[in-house]
């Protein structure tokens, strides 16, 4: 294709139709001047192939690949005759696999950071929030009195690493659930082991020839989708708040505005939260400022993109530039100097947008390379090694700037870091006895329920619409919602994390905001901070009057605009404790088969949630809110 055809190309796509972020629009308008392509691009160009995208096709051995006819599922089989339903079932098994082996590494290297801080080798972080780690020793039954901090550590670690290393037993948190859902998860068989064992087990039963019952495939599911929730992610967000402080609420900036013409600007996108405190230590380094300002700069200017990014959002006001469908956007603008990664979300196409803009851009992590792209590996003994040369990169790119600079000068202010510990403080109080003003609310009426509003933004859908459209038509209706993940940062975009956005709420929900002066909406953190919801749903149903199990609560879960298999993990350990939760862009399972029966209709009746889908965000919200309503006529509220 030569340049004018691959420009009149990139012309046909209108960015007012692929996103409501205005400064994403921008950047996508100037990035089809410069003749630049985008993941925007390639999604308009590529169809998704329509047997893949519900999940009717198996390449598990060479007799195949089998693809099956998903208008009429039962028509074919594979050559080794295995069903719809048993390709389906073990396609989606290994997304949930693939998903929970992300969060949990990603926890189990907060616990070997954790271990070398207690242990004492690694210097450069230490314990922030003892009372924190007492706590949760105290909730894993591990002896607090009398005892020093570290001894406490000690056994701390040992206790948390089961969580990975187990082969047989329950998973450390598992006691945090309610009684009854953890009675109805042993009743089913799926309360997990360790999530190295449950990832392994997943693994063979789907390989050929194994498991090929559908409703025997669907234990593991469940059992290794808990071990994400209540194991991994869970791990991740209690180290990351012992090590980095339990967030409060904190006003931040977001949105491309937040980069500064005059700065040297640094990006980190990724997931882990070390590299980016070690980061924010070395932009805050005299020295290096002082270098930064003689190569002409007022400053080191770091902001954050997608998951770490809200994580030092949550703890320390960092201002967040955007959310995963803006990270090749903000390249554009040619004011980033350097982008350094870590792992996960982190498209391969930025490679080629911070090389047209002159954008320094490293990975860092031993598990997360991109070809062509130079790596500076992020070592936790020596971890300001990593993070100092990027920043002496990014002040050497500051300097040569060459490519123009435009950038959009939108910033918007939210509310961030509602920790569950701090929404207990703020609508809870006691919870344990009497009822809480959070369920007190919710019994009288005046909040109807809970809904997860969490995940990413995918290309093949409007960028942020679905969520903010969603979240609207829900806290209109007295629905109080909590966020994790790029979501959070669509609705800070559109100016609903600030407690000014209560009047866009219902009577109940707005009064309920104005007595406390809270956001209607609520944001909790990254993804793996999904278990902050667990845990704040844990408390609700321990304050007593809503049931006594999750699934009794009037809760919701919905990710509007996913993308990845992380996100169908979670989705699925939320189903699996006793959630309602709805998906939209599209659902990778045939309907009319037995299998999408099991996990929209059946887990219910086991004492689960279970899996809803619509692509309309008003569908969606009909569909959360008649779920909530369901649950409140169940609970025998406002009779
Ligand atoms: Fe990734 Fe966590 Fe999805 Fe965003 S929400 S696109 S998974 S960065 Ni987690
Ligand atoms: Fe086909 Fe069966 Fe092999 Fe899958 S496992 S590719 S369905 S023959």
């Amino acid at each position: 294709m030569s340049k004018s055809d691959k420009l009149q190309d990139l012309n046909s796509l209108n960015p007012a139709d692929v996103t409501i972020c205005e400064t994403t629009q921008k950047m996508l308008a100037k990035a089809h001047r410069d003749g630049v392509e985008t993941a925007f691009d390639r999604a308009a160009n590529m169809k998704a192939c329509p047997i893949g995208e519900k999940s009717a096709c198996c390449k598990h051995c060479a007799m195949g690949p089998c693809r099956l006819n998903a208008k009429d599922p039962y028509s074919k089989v594979g050559v080794c005759g295995a069903t719809i339903d048993t390709i389906q079932s073990r396609n989606f098994a290994r997304m949930v696999a693939s998903g929970t082996a992300s969060h949990t590494d990603h926890g189990m290297e907060m616990l070997n950071l954790f271990k070398g801080v207690v242990s004492g080798h690694i210097k450069d972080y230490e314990i922030s929030d003892t009372e924190k780690l007492i706590q949760v020793a105290g909730e894993l039954g591990i002896a607090t009195e009398d005892r020093e901090v570290l001894d406490i550590a000690r056994d701390l670690c040992a206790e948390m690493e089961k969580t990975y290393t187990q082969i047989e037993g329950e998973l450390p948190f598992i006691k945090r659930a309610p009684k009854k859902t953890q009675e109805m998860w042993r009743e089913a068989g799926v309360v997990p082991r360790g999530a190295m064992r449950e990832i392994m087990e997943i693994t063979t039963r789907t390989h050929m020839g194994m498991d090929q019952d559908h409703t025997n495939l669907i234990k593991q599911i469940n059992r290794t989708a808990l071990a994400d929730g209540w194991g991994g992610s869970m791990v991740a967000t209690e180290i990351g708040d012992m090590l980095f402080g339990t967030p409060y609420p904190v006003v931040g900036e977001v949105n491309m505005g937040v980069l500064k013409e005059d700065e040297v600007n640094i990006i980190i996108h990724g997931h882990e939260p070390n590299l980016f405190d070690s980061m924010l230590a070395s932009v805050n380094d005299p020295e290096l400022i002082a270098k930064a300002q003689a190569s002409g700069a007022k400053g080191i200017n770091l902001v954050g993109m997608c998951c770490s990014g809200l994580e030092m959002l949550s703890r320390r006001g960092v201002p967040h530039a955007g959310n995963f469908m803006s990270t090749e956007a903000i390249l554009v603008t040619g004011a980033v100097d350097a982008m350094a990664v870590d792992v996960q979300c982190i498209k391969q196409g930025l490679a080629k947008v911070a090389d047209c803009y002159g954008t320094k851009l490293f990975t860092t992590n031993p598990r997360a390379h991109i070809e062509g792209v130079p790596h500076i590996e992020f070592e936790e003994d020596y971890p300001r090694e990593c993070t100092d040369t990027v920043v002496e990169m990014a002040i050497k790119r500051y300097a040569g700037r060459t490519a123009p600079i435009d950038i959009p000068k939108r910033k918007d202010k939210g509310v961030f870091g509602f920790s569950h510990e701090y929404i207990n403080y703020m609508l809870g109080g006691t919870f344990r006895g009497s009822y809480t003003p959070l369920n007190d609310n919710i019994i009288n009426g005046r909040i109807r329920g809970v809904a997860g509003v969490v995940g990413c933004t995918n290309p093949r859908v409007k960028q942020d619409y679905v969520h903010v459209e969603l979240v609207k038509e829900l806290i209109k209706n007295d629905i109080l919602v909590v966020q994790t993940g790029c979501s959070q940062i669509s609705l800070a975009k559109a100016g609903l994390l600030t407690p000014e956005a209560a009047h866009l709420a219902g009577p109940g929900l707005a009064e309920v905001c104005e007595t406390v002066g809270m956001p209607p909406v609520l944001g909790l953190g990254a993804c793996v901070d999904n278990s902050r919801i667990l845990t704040a749903v844990c408390n609700m149903v321990a304050a007593g009057g809503l049931g006594d199990s999750i699934a009794d609560l009037p809760v919701a879960g919905a990710a509007p605009e996913w993308m990845s298999e992380k996100a169908i993990a979670i989705g699925q350990y939320f189903v699996a404790s006793g959630v309602y939760t709805i998906f939209g862009v599209t659902f990778p399972i045939v309907e009319q088969t037995k299998f999408y029966k099991l996990m929209f209709e059946d887990l219910e009746k086991q004492g689960m949630g279970k899996w809803d889908f619509a692509v309309d965000p008003h569908d969606m919200a009909a569909k959360m809110i008649a779920h909530i309503e369901k649950k409140r006529a169940a609970l025998g509220l406002d009779k």
